[in-house]
Formats: structure tokens, sequence, C-alpha cells
């Protein structure tokens, strides 16, 4: 490094996010399905089935750093799906037509997964988890 009084800290924790942005950066412009993706920047993809009162599976896992792709179908009447903590949110209609949400698992925890759509006596117990696991230090 050329200006070895700025290596602290900091500087270290920019250097590694820089880095981590060209990776994701470099394998989107390269775009070779064929290779696996570097662990924790993979898709995830889930097909979530909903119904009075439940979703299933009710328990996603992912990585941190995941993009997820949610496919939704309703077996009865009209749902939700809201991940609050994660600004999700997307209504499930009573047709079974599937509908998509798409995001990126930034952090790690376990987020609450709930109706956003009032469907009956148990809707307040409606609830699932999306559990996001950290990513493996290099
Ligand atoms: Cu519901």
């Amino acid at each position: 490094m050329g200006f070895p009084c700025l290596w602290d800290r900091a500087t270290r924790r920019q250097t590694v996010v820089a880095i981590g942005m060209a990776a994701i950066l470099g394998a989107a412009a390269e775009a070779r399905p064929a290779q696996p993706e570097p662990m924790g920047q993979r898709l995830k993809s889930f097909e979530v089935r909903a119904s009075r009162f439940k979703f299933e599976p009710a328990v996603l896992e992912v990585t941190e750093g995941d993009t997820v792709l949610l496919t939704l179908r309703s077996a009865d009447t009209i749902h939700g799906l809201t991940i609050k903590a994660l600004g999700v949110k997307v209504v499930i209609p009573k047709t079974g037509e599937p509908v998509e949400v798409r995001f990126v698992a930034g952090r790690a925890g376990t987020f609450e997964i709930a109706c956003s759509e009032y469907c009956g006596s148990g809707h307040r117990r409606m609830k699932g988890q999306l559990v996001v696991v950290p990513r493996p230090a290099r």
C-alpha cells in the first residue's frame, strides 16, 4: 500500500467491502451460469404455498448476501407475505396464480415472515421465518 498511515481498521473494512462489490460486479458481468457462484452470492429460490393459516415451507434458510426469489401461491383465499425487517411485502391472490418477489438477504439474523392480508380467524398466527446465516469468513 502506498499510504500505510491510512491502513487502519476503517480502511481495511472499506477495502474488504470494495473487493466484495468488485466480485459481485465481476460475477454479473461474466454471466457464466455453468460456474457455481461464490458462497453468499447465490440465487436461492423457494416455492411457498400459502393457505389458512400457514406458509409451507414455514422456515426458509439462506446465506447472508444471497438473492432470494420466492414464488408464492395461495391454495385458498387471498394472503400476503411480508418480512417487515427487510422491507418485503407482496399480495398473494386467491386465484392460485403465482407471484414472485425477489430481494437480497443483506444481513444475518432470523426474520419473521407474516401474512399481510386478513385471511380469517387464524390470520395472526400465520407466520414463518427467514433464517439468514452469516456468510462464512474467507
Ligand atoms: Cu393469510
